[in-house]
C-alpha cells in the first residue's frame, strides 16, 4: 500500500511537469539539449574508432570492439529515449527549430521488433551476406575446380571473357546458387520489415523506406517517374546505340533487332567504363582513334606524385571559388594514410572524418597517385568544407539533409575540375586537344557510368517497395523481370519461368539498402552544376561557345559564399529549403542532366540514322 502510494505520488510528479504547458516546453529544451550532447559523446566515440580503423587496419581488435559497442550504446540510448520522443511529439510543443530537431532523432529502426524478430532478422540478413561471401561457382573450363568466388573471381573472368556460353553459364549459375537459397530469408525479411515499420509508427512499409527523404512515398515515387520519363529519350538512344555495338561484337542472332539485350553481355559491356582504363577498350567509343586522355600520366609529369600534392593543388581550386583557405598545418595535423591495402577489396579512398560539438576533421587519405584518386580528393576536401561548415549546429543537425546530398555537391565540383577546360590551365591536359571528338568520348564513357545506373538503380528500389507494400507479389518472378526488362531494356540471356527467384542475385549484400537517395544525389549534382555554371557565365545555353560539358568553376569567386552558406545550415533545414537557398528552385529536376549530355544525344540521334540501329524494345519472352 506504501509504495502503491509513493508510486501514484511519483506518477503524479511525472505528469505535472510533463503536462503543465509552460513547464512542458522548458522541460522539452532541456530534453534536446541533453539529447545532442549525449549523442555528441557517443557518435565521437564510434567515429574515432571507426578512423582507427581506417588508418590502423581492421586488425586493430580494440577499435573494432569500441566500434561494435558504440554502435550498441547508440542502439540502447536511442531506444531509452524513445518514450520521451513520442510524447513530446504527441504534445506538439517548441518552435518549429525544435520540433525539426526532434523529428531528427535516430528512429528505433529494427529494435522496435521484439526480442525474437530482432534476432531473426539478424540471422535473415546476415544469412544472405554470407551467401553472398561463402557461394563459390566451378569453372566453366574445369567443372572439378570448385572455388570461384562471385567477386572478384568470377567478376574478373567475365570482365576478360568473350566466350558467349562461358558468360552465360556464369550469369545462370551466380543466381542458381544465389536465389533459390535466398528465397526463405528475402521472404522472412520482407515480413520483418513490414513489422518494423508498422512499430516505428508509419502507415506503409515504403513510408519507412523512404524516410530519409523527407517527403512520403507517393511524393518521392511521383519524383521518381518524372525522372525516369525524362530520362527517356536520352537512355533511348544510348540502349540502342549500345545494342548496336553488341550486335557487332555477337552477331544477330543472339542480339536481334528490336528485342531488349542479354542482361549478361550489356553488363560486362557497360561494366567496362567503371574498370581501369586500357586503351584496347577505346575500340568501342564513339571515336576509337581519339581515345581519352591519360590524366594519371599528365598528373606524374607535372609531378602530382604524392598525395600530399594533390591535396594542396585541390585545395588551391576551392580557394580560387571563394571558399575559405585550408590552414598550412593541416595535412601534418590531421591527414593519416589508410591502413595497406586489401588485395581483395580495392576500395582506397580519400576520407573526410567528421566529430561532434568539437572543431575536429580528421582526414585519411589512399597513398596511391591516379586519375581516380585525383578527382575522388574535391569529393573529400568538399566534405571537409562541409563538416567545418556545420560544426556550430546542434548533433542533431550536424548532418546533410538527406543522405548523399553532400556527394551531390562533391561530385559536382569533381565533375567541373574533370572540365577539360580545367585540365588544360592545370596543365594535365596539352593545350589545343579539346576537340568535338574528345568531348563526345568523354560523354559518352560518362554516360556508361551515370545514365544506364539511374534504372538499375530505380528497379532495385521499385520492386522492393512494391513488394513491401503488397503491389507485387514476391513469388512472381516474371513481375521482377518484367519491371527490369521494361524500365532497363535488357532480359535474361536464357528462359526463366515465375517459379524461379532472380531478384537476390543483385541484393544479397544490403538487402535493406536504398538507392533512391543516390539517384536524386546524382540528378542534384546536374542541377547544381548547371546552376552554378549559368551564373557565372561558364555555361551559356544558346552559345555553342559556351557548351555546359566544358564549364570550368576555378576562379569563380561568387559561389564560394552561396556553397558556405548552404553547407552552414547542415540539415537544420529541408533539402528543398537549402536548395532553395542556393539555385532558387525548390525541387530536384532533370534540367541540368539533360543539358550535360544535349551534345551526346544529338550525336546519338545522328549515330543511330546512319548506323539504322532500331530504337525501343518490344517486352521480353523470356519469363513465362
Ligand atoms: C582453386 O583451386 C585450384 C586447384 O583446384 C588452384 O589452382 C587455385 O589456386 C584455387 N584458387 C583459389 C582462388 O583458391
Ligand atoms: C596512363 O599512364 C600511366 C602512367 O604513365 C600508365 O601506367 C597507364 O598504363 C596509362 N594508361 C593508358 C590507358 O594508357
Ligand atoms: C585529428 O584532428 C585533430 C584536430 O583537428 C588533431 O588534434 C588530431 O591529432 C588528429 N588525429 C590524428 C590521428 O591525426
Ligand atoms: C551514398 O551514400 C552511401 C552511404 O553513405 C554510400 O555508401 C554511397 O557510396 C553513396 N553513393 C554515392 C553515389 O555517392
Ligand atoms: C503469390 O504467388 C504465389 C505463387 O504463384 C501464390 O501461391 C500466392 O497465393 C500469391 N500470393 C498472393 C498474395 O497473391
Ligand atoms: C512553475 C514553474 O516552474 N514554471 C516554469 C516553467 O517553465 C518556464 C520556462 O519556459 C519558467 O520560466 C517557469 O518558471
Amino acid at each position: 500500500m506504501k509504495s502503491l502510494l509513493f508510486t501514484i505520488f511519483l506518477l503524479h510528479c511525472l505528469l505535472h511537469t510533463i503536462n503543465s504547458a509552460e513547464n512542458s516546453s522548458a522541460v522539452f529544451t532541456k530534453f534536446l539539449a541533453n539529447v545532442n550532447q549525449n549523442l555528441a559523446t557517443l557518435y565521437n566515440r564510434e567515429v574515432l574508432a571507426n578512423w582507427q580503423l581506417e588508418v590502423k587496419g581492421p586488425n586493430d581488435l580494440y577499435a573494432l570492439l569500441q566500434s561494435e559497442l558504440t554502435s550498441e550504446e547508440i542502439m540502447n540510448y536511442v531506444e531509452s529515449i524513445a518514450p520521451n520522443c513520442a510524447k513530446f511529439k504527441r504534445l506538439n510543443i517548441g518552435n518549429p527549430q525544435q520540433q525539426r530537431q526532434l523529428s531528427q532523432i535516430p528512429e528505433r529502426g529494427y529494435e522496435a521488433l521484439s526480442p525474437a524478430d530482432l534476432k531473426l532478422m539478424y540471422i535473415v540478413t546476415k544469412n544472405m551476406g554470407d551467401i553472398y561471401k561463402n557461394t563459390k561457382l566451378c569453372s566453366f573450363h574445369d567443372r572439378k575446380q570448385c572455388n570461384l568466388t562471385l567477386i572478384p573471381a568470377v567478376q574478373n573472368i567475365l570482365h576478360n571473357s568473350n566466350d558467349v556460353a562461358e558468360i552465360e553459364y556464369y550469369w545462370l549459375e551466380w543466381r542458381r546458387k544465389t536465389g533459390m537459397p535466398a528465397k526463405q530469408d528475402f521472404v522472412s525479411f520482407i515480413e520483418l520489415y513490414r513489422k518494423t515499420a508498422q512499430l516505428n509508427g508509419f502507415s506503409k512499409p515504403s513510408e519507412f523506406w523512404y524516410k530519409d527523404l523527407e517527403e512520403n512515398s507517393a511524393q518521392t515515387a511521383s519524383l521518381l517517374e518524372s525522372f525516369m520519363q525524362r530520362l527517356q529519350p536520352l537512355f533511348q538512344e544510348l540502349h540502342a546505340h549500345v545494342r548496336g555495338q553488341l550486335r557487332k561484337l555477337y552477331g544477330e542472332e543472339l542480339i536481334p533487332r528490336g528485342k531488349p539485350y542479354p542482361q549478361n553481355l550489356a553488363e560486362i559491356f557497360i561494366g567496362n567504363a567503371f574498370r581501369r582504363a586500357d586503351p584496347e577498350w577505346y575500340i568501342e567509343f564513339p571515336y576509337p582513334d581519339v581515345g581519352m586522355p591519360n590524366i594519371t600520366a599528365g598528373l606524374l609529369r607535372r609531378g602530382l606524385n604524392n598525395a600530399q600534392r594533390v591535396f594542396w593543388n585541390v585545395a588551391e581550386y576551392f580557394r580560387s571559388m571563394g571558399m575559405p583557405q585550408i590552414e598550412d598545418t593541416f595535412w601534418s595535423h590531421n591527414a593519416r594514410p589508410k591502413a595497406d591495402l586489401d588485395e581483395e577489396d580495392m576500395r582506397c579512398w580519400h576520407k573526410a572524418w567528421k566529430f561532434y560539438g568539437i572543431e575536429r576533421v580528421n582526414f585519411s587519405y589512399c597513398p596511391l597517385v591516379d586519375e581516380e584518386r585525383f578527382f575522388n580528393m574535391y569529393e573529400a576536401l568538399t566534405d571537409v568544407y562541409y563538416y567545418r561548415a556545420y560544426d556550430q549546429q546542434p548533433t542533431l543537425f550536424a548532418e546533410e539533409p538527406f543522405p548523399n546530398f553532400s556527394d551531390a555537391l562533391g561530385k559536382m565540383f569533381s565533375l567541373s575540375a574533370s572540365s577539360p577546360r580545367y585540365l588544360e590551365k592545370l596543365k594535365l591536359l596539352e593545350r589545343g586537344l579539346v576537340s568535338k571528338e574528345l568531348r563526345i568520348n568523354r560523354l559518352y564513357w560518362q554516360s556508361l557510368r551515370t545514365i544506364f545506373l539511374i534504372p538499375v538503380f530505380y528497379v532495385l528500389d521499385r520492386y522492393r517497395v512494391d513488394v513491401l507494400d503488397e503491389r507485387l507479389n514476391i513469388s512472381n518472378n516474371c513481375a521482377y523481370w518484367q519491371l527490369t526488362t521494361d524500365l532497363t531494356g535488357a532480359e535474361p540471356p536464357v528462359s526463366r519461368s515465375y517459379e524461379d527467384f532472380d531478384a537476390p542475385a543483385k541484393l544479397l549484400i544490403e538487402v535493406d539498402d536504398q538507392y533512391t537517395s543516390q539517384i536524386m544525389s546524382t540528378v542534384l549534382q546536374y542541377q547544381l552544376y548547371q546552376h552554378f555554371c549559368e551564373i557565372t557565365g561558364q555555361y551559356k545555353p544558346k552559345d555553342k561557345n559556351y557548351p555546359l560539358d566544358l564549364c570550368d568553376l576555378s576562379n569563380q569567386r561568387q559561389i564560394g559564399p552561396i556553397v558556405m552558406e548552404a553547407m552552414s545550415l547542415g540539415s537544420s533545414k529541408s533539402y528543398k529549403d537549402i536548395l532553395q537557398i542556393m539555385t532558387k528552385e525548390s525541387s530536384i529536376n532533370m534540367d541540368g542532366l539533360l543539358a550535360y549530355f544535349q551534345p551526346l544525344y544529338d550525336w546519338l540521334v545522328e549515330k543511330n540514322r546512319l548506323d539504322n540501329v532500331e530504337i525501343g524494345w518490344e517486352s521480353s519472352t523470356k519469363c513465362s
